[in-house]
């Protein structure tokens, strides 16, 4: 559709306003939210992302786009969780220490809670004891973990590590995830698994509810 194509080029531009109605439009025309996340708005930002390595665009402008998916998001938010999905369990969620990425977080969150469960969102920048505050105050079953930085994702091990020592890495799933990340990686840190998006996150971790 040329409105996808003409919002890829909106969020690129970081133009707010111009993708929140765009985002209506699409759900004017019957498009399916997650369709509507997927197809444009995460679309258009792999191409921000693409854009930012190659030294094309900067940290502002790469700021901007974020704050115009954002916007998109927030319309998107209560239709995703709108399903009335059964209480599947409950969720502790951050982004590690050292890395303030938070998108791909927020969608994580955003489809846990579409698919009824409880996520507590521990925001950015966390080290290992916001991790385990949260989960034991919150009885969460599950930790996610996110990180979009090389020099950050080993920070993943630091806090299953610190769980093993303090003995409590058996009380909860641990589930990681972010660009960086693969599946030897989860693996080898001793996570339960690594979710390559946010549907992979819901469905992994409904597995694991079952
Ligand atoms: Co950053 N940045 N950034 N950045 N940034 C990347 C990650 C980078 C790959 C860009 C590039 O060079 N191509 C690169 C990392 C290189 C590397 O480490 N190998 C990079 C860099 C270098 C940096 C800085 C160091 C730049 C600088 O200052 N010189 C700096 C670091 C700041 C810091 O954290 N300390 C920085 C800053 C920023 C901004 C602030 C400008 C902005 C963030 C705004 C924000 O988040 N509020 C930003 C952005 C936007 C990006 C890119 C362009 C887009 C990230 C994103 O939102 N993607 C990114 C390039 C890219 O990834 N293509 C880049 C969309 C999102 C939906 O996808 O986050 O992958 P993603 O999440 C997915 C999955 O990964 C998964 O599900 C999500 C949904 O499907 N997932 C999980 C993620 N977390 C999960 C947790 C789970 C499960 C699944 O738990 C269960």
């Amino acid at each position: 559709e040329d409105l996808v194509l003409q919002m890829m080029d909106d969020l690129y531009d970081g133009m707010r306003e111009e993708i929140e109605e765009a985002v209506q439009i699409l759900l004017d025309r019957g498009w399916a939210p997650y369709d509507v996340l997927t197809k444009a708005l995460v679309a258009g930002m792999t191409i921000v992302g693409h854009d930012f390595r190659d030294g094309i665009l900067f940290v502002p402008e790469v700021l901007l786009a974020a704050n115009a998916m954002k916007g998109g998001m927030a319309i998107l938010k209560p239709l995703l969780a709108e399903t009335g999905a059964p209480r599947m369990g409950k969720m502790v969620i951050g982004t590690v220490k050292g890395d303030i990425h938070d998108i791909g977080k927020n969608l994580v969150s955003m489809m846990m809670e579409g698919a009824g469960f409880e996520v507590v969102d521990l925001g950015i920048n966390n080290p290992v004891e916001n991790y385990i505050e949260a989960a034991q105050r919150e009885e969460a079953d599950i930790i996610g973990m996110s990180a979009l930085l090389t020099t950050t994702m080993p920070y993943m091990k630091i806090v299953i590590d610190t769980m093993k020592e303090q003995g409590i890495r058996d009380d909860f799933i641990i589930l990681v995830g972010g660009a960086p990340l693969n599946e030897e990686f989860g693996q080898a840190i001793g996570a339960d698994a690594y979710c390559r998006d946010a549907a992979v996150a819901v469905e992994t971790a409904k597995d694991f509810m079952l």
